[in-house]
């Protein structure tokens, strides 16, 4: 994981159907790019930046910007085809830049082992542009950007593609200051957060999914409500039809159903158990004294029972959920380690 000899740099590729530019620049190109007073901005300035173009009416492309907009919202049609132009990211007044990062994120944007790519890239400082998509259209997002078919992926181009959550993880903790310390301070730590990282991930991940799937899957209020924070506009629009035939995917994939949740609920509360036993002797992280990929990992996947209100997007309150449901989160708040993670996200996650 951590460990791996980073592969050479890999090209950045746009999501399917990703109306983007001939080809995305090179960090050397970056360098180029001017601010409205022609200053010349550097690689690390333009990353989220939105900036003026000092190339006015020269959008060169289709110039799908900050993934929320299938044209250039300035002059999609003007433009197109203008290759008079020698800086490829612009528009006509406005230009959102965050296309031109060299990082991806896929994600599910409601999805739990997102959040916690997401959380780790954000606490190291690590700029990436998020590429979301709804469940099922995921799968192709994931597929044709490297990943096997779930998300989170991150496309990277110096340790080309991470498809699963422990690994972005890892490279967000390579790539952050060094006092970030995600593994801990030594090799008992490191072994420990490895252990508990991945008891969450393959316990308390998919049992929490199971669970709120469960509750949530005949709510298409809430799905359109929370679920499409960053989709593209048509993935919006499709899913009040689609609904029903991404539940029945949804179940049958995961295997929701009754008695499935039962079982969800009771593996859900074992860990809670075991991490406030572990936390009983009054420690404030779950390993050594400061926060670690463990604590990231079990307050995030924790979220699909929590849904905490620091999400990386908004989620729905417990008066929103169904009766039962929201009686579930209410209690697991409470809980100590439901409290334990709560504190993460209001403490650590910035
Ligand atoms: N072990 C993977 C699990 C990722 C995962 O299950 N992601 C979910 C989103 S919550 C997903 O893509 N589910 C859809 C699917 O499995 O097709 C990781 O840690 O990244």
């Amino acid at each position: 994981m951590s460990d791996r000899v980073d592969p050479p740099m890999d090209p950045v590729k746009p999501a399917p159907g990703e109306p983007v530019l001939d080809r995305l620049p090179a960090e050397t190109e970056l360098d180029e790019l001017r601010a409205p007073d022609d200053t010349v901005l550097g690689a690390g300035q333009v990353g989220e930046q939105v900036i003026k173009c000092n190339r006015s009416g020269s959008c060169p492309l289709f110039a799908r910007l900050d993934n929320r907009f299938g044209l250039c919202p300035h002059c999609p049609r003007a433009c197109r085809g203008n290759r008079a132009v020698s800086r490829r990211m612009c528009c006509g007044s406005a230009a959102i830049l965050s296309s031109m990062t060299t990082r991806r994120l896929f994600t599910i944007p409601i999805s739990h082992y997102c959040e916690k790519a997401r959380w780790a890239l954000d606490r190291a400082g690590v700029p990436y542009t998020e590429v979301s998509h709804l469940q099922g259209f995921h799968l192709i997002a994931s597929k044709w950007a490297g990943g096997t078919g779930t998300t989170p992926v991150l496309v990277t181009q110096d340790a080309g593609v991470l498809g699963e959550s422990a690994d972005v993880v890892a490279y967000a903790n390579r790539h952050g200051p060094p006092e970030l310390g995600l593994y801990g301070d030594g090799p008992g730590d490191r072994e420990e957060i490895f252990a508990l990282q991945r008891d969450f991930d393959e316990d308390l991940g998919p049992h929490g999914r199971l669970w709120m799937y469960h509750h949530l899957l005949d709510r298409p209020d809430l799905a359109k409500k929370y679920g499409c924070t960053g989709v593209p506009e048509w993935e919006r629009r499709a899913l009040p039809p689609l609904f029903g035939v991404m539940g029945r995917f949804i179940s049958r994939k995961l295997g929701v159903n009754p008695d499935a949740a039962v079982e969800s609920e009771k593996r859900v509360d074992a860990t809670f158990d075991r991490v406030a036993e572990r936390l009983a002797d009054g420690r404030p992280y779950l390993v050594g004294e400061r926060f670690s990929a463990a604590d990231l990992a079990f307050a995030a996947l924790a979220g699909a029972v929590l849904m905490p209100p620091q999400w990386g997007i908004p989620l729905p309150s417990p008066d929103e959920l169904p009766p039962v449901a929201a009686a579930k989160v209410r209690e697991l708040r409470e809980h100590p380690a439901g409290r334990f993670a709560l504190r993460m996200f209001e403490q650590e996650r910035s």
